[in-house]
């Protein structure tokens, strides 16, 4: 994925109206969105078209798909069908369910993300210990999209020696949850902001900041 200034948009508002705010307001710093349940819960799927048709960004569908083979290729299947550039599943629940993920980005043609470990301090118990084994399965699968926390850049850096330098790592954490944007990106691809950009007086400025570091 290409991605401006390397800065994709976490759109966690509750309503059309606030998405529209603010994606008016920093729409000439970023271009690609990612959008997760708290929007799409509140205003159907169709909000992908809406905002794909007003300012012509990529949106990743941040569904952090994790169900049976079968389950998931119907979540990606209405995804895609509502017009995702590209999806995140989870990597936790294994070869199958993943490959239903891929397979249906695949014919979509599609990208699909791999979620690691994930970014807030509760990863520790549980998924950090599977996280570089699930990182492993997506280089065996062929995977080339991955999510890696900005919040701890050790494990950041251990998932890019698993994924290799050409795979494309983006990455939740910075700002709200105390990751660095700058020192990220040293690592990542991108940087994955919400609160920071969207809760913030002046959203300009603050993907000013993040553009500038
Ligand atoms: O490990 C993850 N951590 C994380 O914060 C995986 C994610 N997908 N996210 C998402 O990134 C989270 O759901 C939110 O949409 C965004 C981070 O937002 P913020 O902490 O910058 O507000």
């Amino acid at each position: 994925m290409n991605i401006k200034n390397n800065i994709i948009l976490a759109l966690d508002v509750g309503s059309e109206k606030e998405a529209i705010e603010i994606c008016d307001s920093v729409k000439n710093y970023v271009d690609t969105i990612k959008i997760g349940y708290p929007l799409a819960l509140a205003e159907g799927l169709e909000i992908i078209g809406k905002l794909k048709d007003k300012y012509d960004f990529q949106i990743i569908c941040d569904f952090k798909v994790a169900d049976i083979d079968e389950t998931n290729k119907k979540i990606c299947n209405e995804t895609f069908k509502a017009g995702a550039d590209a999806i995140i599943c989870h990597g936790f629940t294994g070869p199958d369910s993943v490959q239903a993920c891929l397979d249906v980005a695949e014919e979509y043609e599609k990208e699909l993300f791999l979620l690691t470990e994930m970014s807030h301090p509760g990863a520790k118990k549980f998924l950090q210990k599977a996280a570089d084994e699930i990182a492993e399965m997506g280089v065996e699968m062929g995977i080339t999209n991955y999510v890696a926390p900005a919040t701890r850049l050790d494990r950041l850096q251990d998932i890019r020696n698993i994924v290799g330098e050409d795979a494309y790592i983006i990455s939740p954490g910075v700002g709200k949850q105390g990751g660095d944007g700058e020192k990220t990106l040293k690592i990542s691809n991108a940087i994955i902001v919400g609160r920071s950009i969207y809760e913030s007086d002046n959203p300009q400025q603050a993907c000013e900041k993040l553009v500038k570091q």
